[in-house]
């Protein structure tokens, strides 16, 4: 049997980043508990949620000296992955192995540069102990479960001596964790860089319920609903709603989801299930730019799937995070500012602006590389640094400080009357009591913390 160890490294390795200890990294965990069931000696490091320096990873691996090393590379975290890897190199002789949605979607001549032994492209639960037992070298493309019922559920004991719940160095939460209720995502949209293998597949309520309870006896009360969009299956949403209620089950949930499943039945289950939160890609309210982006088949009746949604999230008391993208090539400014406005009149609770990137992997990406727009190894790039929008980055910025500046003036009151819609009570009380005592830690990190979302400077300070 091996000694193995998991590294989620952090974004940066000199800056705190905002985002880090929210929810546990399920990905190295869903491996982790499959090789734990096997007999291995296995460890998870999350290096930005427990703030370790580099000097401790080291020191931690040292002490550990596994024979396994396994990293999570996201595109974000390239840097400090290939730093980690370097400086593991020079301590032990593990056989590193990375994977991660990075390794999934980047160029294959790329991935050497990280100077790891084997790359991951794609899901690996299939593969995790035959990689662990015969040490692969190069690139492995494991096989997708598709019945994810038969996956076992992430064992949270492996990562227990970590506080989650953390959002910009406040404790917002108590006792939060994740959870998958689907894989993969249906769409395609052109900006985005999820691997386009993936298959959508879902779990059986009965499955997530089980998982649930599990959540539930290790006393956790709020749970990140991590797939790619909640909302992807309605049908099953509504069973597992009406499955907790059975069973007398609630927690406080936050999410990702799409605005173009307006149902009342869904909305109605959300709210019953104890659905907090949901942030929703808008991205714009102009439908030739949700063309451009490939949100939906139907562009012309998105603004029509916006206002529905924003009316059933009031009536339901779930909070609406309207996320905008600023910088698609035909999008004007008015165009920009009509999309904020839409939200604020229409009832979204926060709205976060992003700046449009050019996500390596993204169909953006490969035709702005292919019309030679960005360099091979450009894998993040700001629309206006590729001239690919006529405004430049200052004045998208601007706009992205706009929404941050209406949540200042709006958010905290109309996200306080849903919590007391829905009697949230226990949120409110905890909220108030953390935001109270990070008065002066809050007035620091304010704007960052409405601007909240991917694709933006992630740095607290
Ligand atoms: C939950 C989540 C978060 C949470 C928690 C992060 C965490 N600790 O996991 C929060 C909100 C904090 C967060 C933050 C960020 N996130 Co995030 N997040 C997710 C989300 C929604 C779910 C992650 C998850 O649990 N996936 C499920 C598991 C099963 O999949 P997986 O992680 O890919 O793991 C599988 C394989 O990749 C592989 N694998 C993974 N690790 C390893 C390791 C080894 C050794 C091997 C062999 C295989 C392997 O096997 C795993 C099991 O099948 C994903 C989208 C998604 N659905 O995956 C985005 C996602 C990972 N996040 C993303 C981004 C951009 C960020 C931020 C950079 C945003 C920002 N600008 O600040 C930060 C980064 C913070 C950080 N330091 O990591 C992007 C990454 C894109 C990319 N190509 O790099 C994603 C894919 C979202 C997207 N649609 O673009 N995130
Ligand atoms: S942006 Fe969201 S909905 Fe669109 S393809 Fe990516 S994960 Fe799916």
């Amino acid at each position: 049997m091996s000694s193995v160890l998991f590294i989620y490294p952090p974004i940066s390795f000199s800056e705190k980043s905002a985002l880090s200890a929210y929810s546990p990294p399920l990905g190295a965990l869903y491996l982790a508990t499959i090789l734990k069931n096997d007999g291995h000696e296995v460890h998870v490091i999350d290096v930005e949620a427990e703030r370790l320096s580099l000097k401790q990873v080291i020191e931690r691996v040292k002490s550990i000296d596994p024979e396994v090393v396994g990293l999570t590379c996201l595109t974000y975290t390239l840097d400090p992955c290939k730093t980690i890897i370097k400086e593991v190199r020079g301590v032990t002789d593990a056989h590193i192995v990375v994977g991660g949605p990075h390794i999934a979607v980047a160029p294959r001549g790329s991935l050497e540069k990280l100077g790891a032994d084997a790359y991951v492209v794609g899901e690996a639960e299939s593969i995790i102990e035959k990689i662990v037992k015969e040490k692969p070298r190069g690139v492995i493309n494991p096989k997708e479960i598709q019945n994810i019922d038969t996956i076992p559920f992430p064992d949270r004991s492996l990562i227990k001596h970590v506080k989650y719940g953390v959002f910009y160095g406040m404790n917002i939460r108590e006792n939060m964790t994740g959870i998958l209720t689907t894989r993969g995502c249906k769409y395609g949209c052109t900006y985005c860089n999820r691997p386009k293998k993936l298959g959508f597949r879902v779990r059986s309520p009965k499955n997530i319920l089980r998982e649930l309870k599990e959540i539930d006896r290790m006393g956790m009360k709020s749970v990140w609903l991590a797939d790619d969009n909640f909302t992807n299956n309605p049908k099953n949403v509504i069973k597992l709603a009406r499955l907790m209620k059975r069973e007398k089950l609630k927690f406080d949930f936050f999410g990702q989801a799409r605005v173009d499943t307006p149902s009342e039945a869904l909305y109605k289950s959300m709210r019953d299930m104890g659905v907090t939160a949901l942030s929703y890609g808008v991205e714009s309210l102009k439908p030739e730019v949700i063309r451009w982006y490939n949100k939906t088949k139907y562009p012309e009746k998105w603004p029509a799937y916006v206002r529905k949604t924003l009316n059933l999230c009031d009536k339901y008391g779930i909070i609406f995070l309207g996320s905008l993208i600023f910088g698609a090539p035909m999008e004007t400014k008015e165009d920009m500012e009509y999309t904020i406005e839409f939200l604020e009149k229409n009832g979204a609770d926060l709205i976060n602006g992003n700046v449009l990137l050019y996500l390596v992997g993204s169909a953006i990406w490969y035709s702005a590389r292919k019309a030679g727009k960005i360099k091979a190894d450009q894998f993040i790039v700001p629309a206006p640094e590729a001239g690919l929008t006529p405004y430049s980055y200052e004045e998208l910025k601007e706009l992205c400080i706009r929404c941050t500046d209406f949540c200042k003036r709006e958010g905290w009151k109309r996200v306080f009357r849903k919590l007391l819609k829905n009697r949230k009570l226990g949120i409110i009380y905890w909220g108030a009591r953390e935001l109270i005592g990070h008065y002066s830690h809050m007035r620091k990190v304010r704007r960052e913390l409405y601007g909240y979302g991917y694709g933006k400077e992630c740095v607290a300070g």
